[in-house]
């Protein structure tokens, strides 16, 4: 049986039928390989439903995050020990921690089309915000449909401009990951900030923003009604549900880093674009002129990276740009508070994965400028940062994302 049906018979159950006993007693290790030997043996873990790893196998040195069912826990402990493998115990109780989830789902309900970020929004309030920042500032935002998603919810983009002539568009994605609740955050913020605060202004006088604030807003409420650890979007496969958009994109389409088998989570789906999401993102980017910027919200992890990803040491012309650019927007954010990214391709500080978005924005789509941050983690799965943590992420992150936009906004004169 692969993990991830094991995991959606588990998850029903738990919503199914109590919330009392399905992760009882699992834990979550944080385990660091010193050798590539022992990596490989991480890797044939990866193959055993009993193990559900959280963070893919890294390079040495970088720790490895795996859910480990009761009843391979002491084994999989002494073989640790018996290895000398560096480890520790992460999460004691993992039913523990989906309990004191349940009060991030806040049972307070926003005025339709108003923003908070003490909290995270169901999809409809998304949605409902989209709305409301066009209808009050008519001049400056506009929403369009780029089409629906597999259960059919709209996808919907905002566009933000002086309109004062066109200019180069930053195009800014989020959400792809379901369960990585920070990504759609920052993107309402940054749609906050650049219409509802009006010292913002400037930063539209050389560019056109794009936000797409949700990328698979079923994935999204998947996470709000039924697993808040969904990653992938919710099309149904023959056993098991869900592609990983990240991995479905036409760009050296399954080369690396991306299974072919449905129930995993980097199950990169029956055909490059088999996903109407990666559809919709892909054509909307086709049919925008003049794109000259793209970035890519996920988390978790304080990386902040640059293409390509479908294979090791492949890199762009411009990668020293991206690179420098990378570091001005980590000073800028690092000022704020001292957050500090890692910088660099995406295979040189976390690992090959193809049919990412980002590579074929760069790729695919010709865009010169593109990056991707993993936002930082918190909570007790990394992914759920708590809604305390969430203005304090997006008001520094906004900081690197202006120094980004300026630099594109700079470049295109
Ligand atoms: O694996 C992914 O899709 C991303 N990491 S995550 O933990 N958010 O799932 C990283 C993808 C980064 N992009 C590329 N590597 N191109
Ligand atoms: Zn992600």
């Amino acid at each position: 049986m692969k993990k991830m049906f094991l995991k959606s018979i588990i998850i029903f159950v738990l919503v199914g039928v109590s919330a009392g006993s399905s992760y009882e007693g699992y834990k979550v290790y944080k385990v660091t390989a010193k050798t590539e030997a022992e990596n490989d043996f991480l890797r044939e873990l990866e193959l055993n439903p009993e193990f559900d790893f959280w963070s893919k196998v890294n390079k040495i040195g970088k720790p490895v995050t795996i859910m480990a069912s009761t009843s391979v826990q002491s084994e999989f402990e002494q073989s640790l020990l018996r290895n000398e493998i560096d480890y520790s115990v992460e999460i004691q109780n993992v039913q523990k921690t989906i309990d004191l989830e349940s009060e991030y789902h806040r049972s307070r309900s926003l005025p339709i089309g108003r923003i908070a970020f003490d909290q995270y929004l169901r999809y409809g309030e998304i949605t409902a915000y989209l709305a409301q920042v066009a209808a009050d500032n008519p001049r400056l935002a506009t929403v369009s449909t780029i089409g629906e998603s597999y259960e059919n919810r709209t996808m919907n983009i905002i566009q933000i401009s002086d309109g004062n002539g066109r200019k180069p568009v930053l195009f800014i994605e989020a959400g792809m990951h379901a369960r990585e609740w920070i990504s759609p955050a920052l993107a309402l913020y940054i749609i906050n900030q650049l219409v509802e605060n009006e010292s913002n202004r400037a930063l539209l006088a050389d560019l056109d923003w794009i936000i797409l604030p949700s990328m698979n807003p079923d994935g999204y409420e998947y996470t709000w009604t039924t697993n808040r650890m969904w990653r992938k979007t919710r099309s149904p496969g023959s056993e098991c549900w869900g592609t990983d958009g990240n991995r479905n994109f036409g760009f050296h389409w399954m080369e690396n880093g991306a299974s072919d088998q449905e129930c995993e989570e980097i199950y990169a789906g029956k055909s490059a674009f088999s996903e109407v999401e990666a559809r919709n993102l892909r054509d909307i980017l086709n049919a925008t002129e003049n794109v000259l910027g793209f970035i890519s919200l996920h988390s978790y992890g304080q990386l902040l990276f640059y293409p390509y990803s479908y294979e090791v040491g492949a890199v762009p012309d411009n990668w020293k740009e991206l690179d420098e650019l990378a570091h001005k927007a980590n000073d800028a954010i690092a000022a704020v508070d001292g957050t500090e990214y890692t910088i660099g391709s995406s295979t040189e500080i976390l690992y090959p994965a193809a049919g990412c978005s980002d590579d074929w924005a760069m790729g695919g789509a010709g865009i010169d400028m593109v990056l991707t941050f993993e936002l930082p983690g918190g909570g007790p799965n990394g992914f759920d940062l708590p809604p305390e943590r969430i203005l304090p992420v997006v008001t520094e992150t906004w900081e690197g994302i202006k120094v980004i936009a300026d630099y594109v906004a700079q470049k295109a004169k």
